[in-house]
């Protein structure tokens, strides 16, 4: 029999457990960096790599989407986890031809995500023919002309589906929906899917945005930062500079979070010298240790409590002003909120009252506040509710719109914001093609595509697709591996624009092609020169980066080139797009882009000046572009989420050194996890009434409308967690994660609740 390409391939892992960390950054990290830069290339790139990293003329860290300081650090404007990131792209490790005749599909598809991303940079086109257990090497034409083939073979463009992952560049980005319009389908599913897409929806309903609001000098006169759902000592580390200058200029902070997270607790800065000798700044002044998916009934608990005081003091506590002249629905969300049982919301957030009323006290103090969030509020099944709560927080207190206050969904890949800004979607509002239509002399087609969820059913539910990425590891990213992956062998062609090897490479359709392309760090040589391209970040400014490395392979293409090639060779003479020329010049490519899209006057321009420039954004200038034209109040229901005997909820969550499904290493340092990453976090109250020990292998089934999922041979590690609360890693536990299981509105796969079940380790 043929053997099968491995999936979710398991490791024996020497997992070792200590205590979490009590601060983080300072020399630990610095001396992280080193290490992970130092094994990855010689000392000379290391430096020049680490230094240019987010510098006036460098490029863009490809780590996140965290923005820059006006004044940047001598000593390098990057983060442990950052240079990371670059590490991985810079490596001197190479993937030859060779390699793929060494290797074969199903033996690669067997090693772990770790060696696959540590085998090194891609460096030639290459296909894996229907039926061959090998890759082997293509032309870059022949590559071209075998996928337009495939795409011209379907019955209609709508069976094609077009990915990309957030580390597209704007003009990238830009080409890319031109092709896939052109070619004519919206299918236009992106990481945002997964991601921040519950923030883009609950924004753009109450304040007319689907971004953030503030700038980050906003960070430095606020008098109260909220950080809900967020891991920023891991995942956006270069916030915890920010978070260390409001708190020196007299901010507070509080936290919402099932777990002490090492960075929110205490930090030291490497990048200052106090950082390295000091003992550290403490970030957070009160932790409110919520559960799972507990925060609707917090931020509501605290909201009454704070209606109560306002009741007490007409006009002292409410911006009434704010309230009156610029929101609609407050009557009906005041309504809500005095029927609410301050004692039931306290229970379902799992948060004691003493603690809610500090933290009523401490929003009632203050005038100015920012709140921050990430996935620990989009992935749920009420993901938009959760922000517009949040939204509806900020209201009542008039905080927004002026300095100091507003909203901060802080992004996570480092162009995902861009990308949408350019029209990577797969519901583009009519004003967007109107404008693509008039400026690029075609006709874009009108109707939606399918969002990632919808992409996998699609796939799954009819064979003979074809499924192309820009970036990104669409298998094991998205939820439901197993069925993801059938959804893919379900294809006839799979196409991935990749600077790194990873499973997606390895589970694919009838057939597959590579295309390798420049990473970030790399010089981008065109007909007409050197390039930079442009990115913006999670706070709506647009800048340039410009790689200065040799690129990995000669052989590699930049992919705005990928995609004129893959157009010319799709569309031939149906094109009305000088391809060739756009990518000679990528200053062309922006001239496109002002054309189409607003707030980019004069990008060429206005992208050249140190900084770059700011997007336009109503809810800065107290301007809310929704249907009723002012912000709006909203009812969100408390959610419930029912648990049966020996049920848990489970969230996924990332490591310190992994990012997304590239895993850099096997430690998360902070929480005191060495060497592996099949784990489940428990509460030892939890794990003693199931009679476990820690150190003891379980395998956990996911419930789901009668589904069952499973996943074997998790580590139990006691920590501190939320009773029926537990944590494991993404991208190991996704296979437990229903493809149906998605946020109402955003279709977001509500990765971090899941209800699971555990088993003493028998299975395989
Ligand atoms: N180094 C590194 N940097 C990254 C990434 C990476 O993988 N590695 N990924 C990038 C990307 S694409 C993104 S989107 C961001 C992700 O950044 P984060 O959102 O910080 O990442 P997660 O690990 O998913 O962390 C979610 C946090 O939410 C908490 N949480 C989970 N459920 C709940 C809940 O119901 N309520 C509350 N209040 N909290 C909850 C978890 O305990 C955890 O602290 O980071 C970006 N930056
Ligand atoms: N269970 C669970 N699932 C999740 C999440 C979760 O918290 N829990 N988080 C979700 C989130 S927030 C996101 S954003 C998605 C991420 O989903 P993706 O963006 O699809 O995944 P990544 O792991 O970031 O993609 C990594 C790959 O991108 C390629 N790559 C890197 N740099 C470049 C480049 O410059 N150009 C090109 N063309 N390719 C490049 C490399 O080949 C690398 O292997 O995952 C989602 N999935
Ligand atoms: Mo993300």
């Amino acid at each position: 029999m043929k053997k099968l390409c491995a999936i979710t391939p398991i490791e024996d892992e020497d997992i070792r457990i200590t205590k979490p960390a009590k601060v983080a950054a300072g020399v630990p990290a610095v001396m992280s960096t080193l290490s992970h830069t130092l094994s990855a290339m010689n000392v000379r790139t290391c430096t020049k790599t680490l230094f240019s990293i987010n510098q006036k003329d460098g490029f863009d860290c490809p780590g996140c989407a965290w923005p820059d300081p006006k004044e940047r650090s001598s000593m390098g404007e990057y983060c442990e986890n950052g240079a990371k990131a670059i590490a991985e792209e810079a490596t001197s490790r190479r993937i030859t031809p060779d390699f793929f005749k060494q290797h074969s599909v199903v033996e690669l598809s067997n090693w772990s995500d770790y060696k696959l991303g540590k085998s090194g940079r891609l460096t030639v086109p290459m296909i894996l023919k229907p039926g061959a257990t090998h890759y082997e090497e293509i032309s870059w034409e022949a590559a071209f002309a075998e996928i337009g083939e495939a795409l011209n073979s379907l019955a209609t463009p709508n069976d094609a589906i077009f990915y990309t992952s957030g580390r597209t560049s704007n003009e990238a980005a830009f080409l890319y929906q031109l092709f896939v319009r052109q070619y004519g389908t919206n299918n236009l599913p992106d990481c945002s899917n997964m991601c921040h897409e519950s923030s883009g929806v609950a924004l753009s309903e109450t304040l007319g945005i689907g971004k953030g609001s503030v700038k980050l000098e906003d960070f430095y006169v606020a008098d109260l930062i909220i950080i809900l759902g967020q891991n920023p000592g891991t995942n956006h580390p270069r916030m915890l500079s920010a978070l260390e200058i409001a708190k020196k200029a007299g901010a507070k902070v509080i936290t919402i979070n099932p777990l002490p997270e090492t960075g929110l607790i205490k930090f030291k800065n490497p990048q200052h010298l106090s950082g390295w000798v000091g003992s550290g700044i403490s970030i957070t002044d009160l932790f409110l240790q919520v559960k799972i998916n507990g925060d609707v009934p917090l931020i509501k608990a605290i909201m009454h409590l704070l209606w109560q005081a306002e009741e007490k003091n007409p006009g002292q506590v409410f911006d009434q002003a704010f309230i009156k002249n610029n929101t609609t629905g407050v009557e009906a969300f005041l309504e809500d909120l005095k029927n609410q049982d301050l004692e039931l919301l306290a229970a379902q957030a799992g948060i004691s009252l003493a603690e809610i009323k500090a933290a009523t006290e401490m929003i009632l103090q203050a005038d100015k506040i920012i709140t921050c969030w990430a996935m620990g509020l989009t992935q749920h099944k009420n993901g938009v509710h959760n922000i517009k709560e949040v939204v509806n927080l900020l209201l009542l207190k008039g905080s927004i719109g002026k300095p100091g206050a507003g909203t901060c969904p802080v992004r996570g890949h480092s162009n995902v914001q861009g990308d949408r800004t350019m029209g990577i979607w797969e519901k583009p509002p009519s004003s967007f093609l109107d404008s693509l239509q008039e400026a690029c002399h075609f006709e874009p087609p009108r109707a939606h595509g399918h969002d990632t969820v919808a992409a996998i059913k699609a796939m799954a539910a009819e064979p003979g697709k074809v499924f192309f990425a820009m970036g990104g590891n669409f298998l094991s990213a998205t939820p439901d591996t197993e069925y993801t992956a059938k959804a893919l062998q379900n294809c006839k062609l799979t196409v991935q624009v990749s600077t790194k090897l990873n499973r997606s490479h390895l589970i694919t359709g009838k057939a597959a092609i590579i295309l390798p392309c420049l990473g970030r760090t790399e010089v981008d040589e065109q007909q007409q020169g050197r390039q930079f391209v442009s990115v913006e970040n999670s706070m709506g400014i647009v800048h340039n980066s410009q790689g200065s490395l040799t690129p990995a392979s000669p052989h590699l293409k930049s992919e705005p080139a990928i995609v004129a090639g893959l157009a010319m060779a799709t569309l031939k003479d149906k094109t009305p797009t000088d391809w060739q020329k756009l990518i000679g010049n990528y200053d062309l490519i922006r001239d496109l882009i002002e054309q189409v899209i607003p707030g980019f006057d004069n990008y060429n321009q206005r992208v050249r000046n140190e900084g770059g420039f700011y997007l336009p954004n109503g809810p800065r200038e107290g301007k809310f572009n929704t249907t009723t034209g002012k912000a709006k109040f909203s009812v969100n229901p408390v959610p419930h989420n029912p648990l049966q005997a020996g049920e848990f909820w489970m969230m996924t969550i990332r490591s310190h050194d992994q990012f997304n499904t590239t895993i850099y290493g096997l430690d998360d340092r902070y929480r005191g996890i060495f060497n592996g990453r099949r784990i489940i976090l428990m509460n030892a109250e939890d794990m003693e009434m199931a009679d476990l020990k820690e150190g003891d292998f379980v395998d956990l089934t996911s419930h789901f409308r009668g589904e069952l999922r499973t996943a074997p041979k998790f580590k139990v590690i006691a920590y501190d967690i939320p009773r029926q609360c537990t944590a494991t890693y993404f991208p190991e536990a996704n296979v437990l994660i229903p493809v149906d299981s998605i946020a109402d509105k955003s279709h977001t796969p509500t990765s971090k609740l899941v209800n699971i079940s555990l088993e003493k380790h028998t299975l395989r």
